[in-house]
């Protein structure tokens, strides 16, 4: 019988160190221990046996069941550890790897020349006024001193939509709108920003849409002083503290005097280079005091209240600012263009 023992135990030995799965030492759990195993059989020899030996043979029964247990529950363990490997080796994350990039919108040029412009007159106390782009020849051009028949309001100049309606050409039927409003109220702190539509040949310099900036202060004791200063103050925001502004004699028909602004070139310093074609100065803006016939108009006497305004446009301080050498690069979406004014630090 012990050598009946010794050679279930070989076997199991053997088939064991053939083992290589989990399933598979099922299987060899199931030979050796499961109901028809051969170590279960075993006790069927109990009763043949001798009663003086039966207790040598339950031992030594009790035994190889144990040991072949302790075989077994070692193979397992050892198998399971290697499935756990394996699976720890095959679900490794590599923290190194580069992360998925993600794309982030950024602010468009325009905009961002807008927003500087908006930020700093809101904190001079003025109010960002919007208004329809669709308007009246009423606020568009009567009340802005321009009655029928004036040679600049020609009708092949505007995108007309009936005999009264056009797309604006300009932002100051706002400032029209917002003086109609105020019913003689001061002061008026305004600026207007919006788009304005213009039929013009797309070109370099030119777009039959573009984007407009208008300033107004009306109030008693407004004067040139008041204009210059704050375009001074607007001038070196844009282009750098060190600027100097001048003015020039101009014509628009809705201010007297009006005045056309240079800013000295922010490049040269003044010296003269291609930037400011060799003048030192940058023409940035027009100006003017209010039009007593565009006061009048709105509901403002003339002989007790004057104002200033100014038009700006977004797309010459941010072609000036940037080095943008054609306007339409604005509106074509392109974002090779776009995302070069949204470089992130770090980034690609
Ligand atoms: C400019 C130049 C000069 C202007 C005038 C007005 C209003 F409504 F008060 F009459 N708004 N904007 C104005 C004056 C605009 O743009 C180059």
């Amino acid at each position: 019988m012990k050598e009946k023992i010794t050679e279930i135990k070989n076997q199991l030995q053997t088939k064991i160190s053939q083992v290589k799965t989990l399933n598979e030492l099922n299987d060899v759990r199931i030979e050796f221990l499961g109901k028809k195993g051969s170590i279960t059989e075993l006790s069927n020899y109990m009763r043949e046996i001798p009663v003086e030996e039966k207790k040598e043979f339950g031992s030594l029964l009790n035994t190889i069941k144990n040991e072949a247990n302790e075989i077994l529950n070692a193979k397992k363990e050892e198998l399971e550890n290697i499935e756990l490997q394996k699976k720890l080796n095959y679900e490794t994350i590599d923290v190194t790897l580069p992360g998925t990039k993600l794309s982030v919108g950024g602010t468009h040029p325009l905009t961002k020349v807008i927003d500087e412009i908006e930020e700093l007159f809101v904190s001079m106390g003025y109010d960002v006024v919007e208004g329809p782009e669709i308007e009246q020849d009423l606020y568009n051009f009567e009340k802005l001193n321009l009655p029928k028949g004036h040679p600049a309001r020609d009708a092949q100049d505007s995108f007309y939509i009936t005999d009264e309606m056009l797309l604006r050409s300009q932002t100051s039927p706002v400032q029209a709108r917002t003086m109609d409003a105020n019913l003689e109220k001061t002061p008026i702190r305004v600026i207007c920003p919006g788009k304005v539509y213009r039929r013009d040949d797309d070109d370099a310099t030119h777009s039959h849409q573009f984007t407009q900036i208008e300033g107004l202060v009306v109030d008693k004791d407004i004067s040139l002083a008041d204009l210059k200063g704050t375009l001074e103050i607007l001038a070196k925001k844009l282009f750098g503290e060190e600027r100097e502004i001048r003015f020039r004699p101009s014509f628009f028909p809705f201010t007297e005097p009006s005045i056309e602004v240079d800013v000295s070139c922010f490049k040269c310093g003044g010296v003269g280079c291609p930037i400011c074609k060799e003048t030192g100065w940058i023409e940035i803006l027009g100006s003017g005091m209010v039009h007593p016939n565009v006061l009048r108009g709105c509901g403002y006497d003339p002989e007790i209240y004057t104002g200033f305004a100014f038009g700006i446009g977004p797309e010459r301080v941010a072609m000036l600012k940037y080095g943008i050498g054609d306007i339409r690069s604005f509106y074509t979406n392109d974002l090779r263009f776009l995302s070069d004014f949204n470089r992130v630090e770090g980034g690609e």
